[in-house]
């Protein structure tokens, strides 16, 4: 279904109700909330070197990475905009150990969704100016309303999300989601504030010629990847292929979605279940992917099928172009 251009993200939300599984409103209200925090911090993160806001609080987050003063900011305005709203009854953060329960032990809680967030995916670019993003992912809660919020009502395979998305920090600011009836894309007009419908109905291209991964890494990937790698550089058919890597998940991905690609963090020798995170890196992009006719596998298997077992577990990440993703898992099977 092709949809015009130039509707603003309101519009759009208004436009979609309908089309929101299960949606009493309360899921426009999020996505509504996530379209403010994200104005809020595109604002500071295009001022970045201007004021004292970049480099480290010299703390470190539970990653155990220095938490830089933008993705505390960022978390911080992301975490406010769905409390203030009333419409979400946990929170999830790669820059919090433990979940937050919004009012869950109010009786009167019936908000039924949570949510889980990056809140400043790629933040170690902040410092040379280099695009950063946001990442969001959306599940109805499991336990009762009107309980406490638990574990379990985080702990959910990326199958069951009701909502996904990224803002990425670019040349332009654009708002990226899906909430299961296709990807469409928004930029922000920054001289008015607004978000208008740039990217309708967005889709990988079935195959594409650009490959993502810190081949910095490649003696300690698992040999199939690197057989793949040797694969897109050998002179045949339409390879070698050109390699694109930021270093930022949520920009490569973008690029990648649009002019057709593959993006991979592999496990390693070094990172053993690989770097990024399933909760709020992986469940969402692939929720992204899978609607844009991509495909996300972790190795073996779908990213969206997969059990989570903890908040901040890591997974090997493939995520692209159907065509790429499956020549590579050929090269995987190989070796299983
Ligand atoms: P490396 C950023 O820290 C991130 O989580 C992703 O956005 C990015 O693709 C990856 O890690 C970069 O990791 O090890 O290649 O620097």
């Amino acid at each position: 279904m092709k949809r015009k251009k130039n509707v603003t993200l309101g519009e759009f939300i208004i436009e979609n109700q309908s089309s929101f599984a299960y949606s009493t409103g309360e899921l426009s209200k999020l996505i509504n909330a996530i379209r403010l925090a994200a104005k809020v911090v595109n604002h500071e993160v295009n001022k970045a070197g201007l004021v004292d806001i970049i480099g480290d609080v010299g703390e470190t987050n539970i990653q155990g990475e220095e938490q830089q003063k933008l993705d505390v900011f960022a978390n911080d305005k992301f975490i406010q905009s769905l409390k203030n709203r009333e419409i979400v009854c946990g929170i999830a953060s790669e820059e919090s150990e433990e979940f937050i329960s919004i009012n869950s032990n109010d009786e009167r809680n019936q908000n039924k969704y949570v949510v889980l967030i990056d809140p400043l995916d790629g933040s170690s670019n902040i410092d040379v100016n280099v695009s950063v993003g946001t990442i969001f992912s959306v599940y109805r809660r499991i336990t009762p309303v009107g309980t406490p919020v638990t574990l379990e009502d985080f702990l959910q395979p990326g199958k069951n999300q009701v909502a996904a998305g990224y803002i990425v920090y670019g040349t332009s600011t654009m708002l990226v989601y899906t909430t299961g009836a296709g990807v469409n894309g928004f930029t922000l007009n920054p001289a008015i504030g607004t978000f208008y419908l740039s990217h309708p109905d967005m889709q990988f291209p079935e195959t594409g010629t650009i490959y993502s991964v810190n081949e910095g890494h490649y003696i300690h990937f698992h040999q199939g990847v690197k057989d793949y790698i040797k694969y897109c550089q050998k002179e045949e058919e339409d390879r070698p292929y050109t390699a694109r890597y930021i270093g930022s998940l949520v920009s490569d991905f973008h690029r990648n979605m649009i002019k057709g690609g593959i993006y991979m963090y592999p496990k390693s020798s070094v990172t053993e279940e690989g770097k990024l995170r399933l909760l709020y890196e992986c469940n969402p992009m692939a929720f992204l992917a899978e609607q844009a006719n991509g495909l996300a596998i972790g190795g073996r298997s779908r990213i969206l099928d997969v059990v989570p077992t903890e908040l901040h577990q890591r997974i090997p990440f493939f995520v692209g172009s159907r065509k790429m993703v499956e020549k590579l898992q050929e090269f995987l099977d190989k070796y299983h």
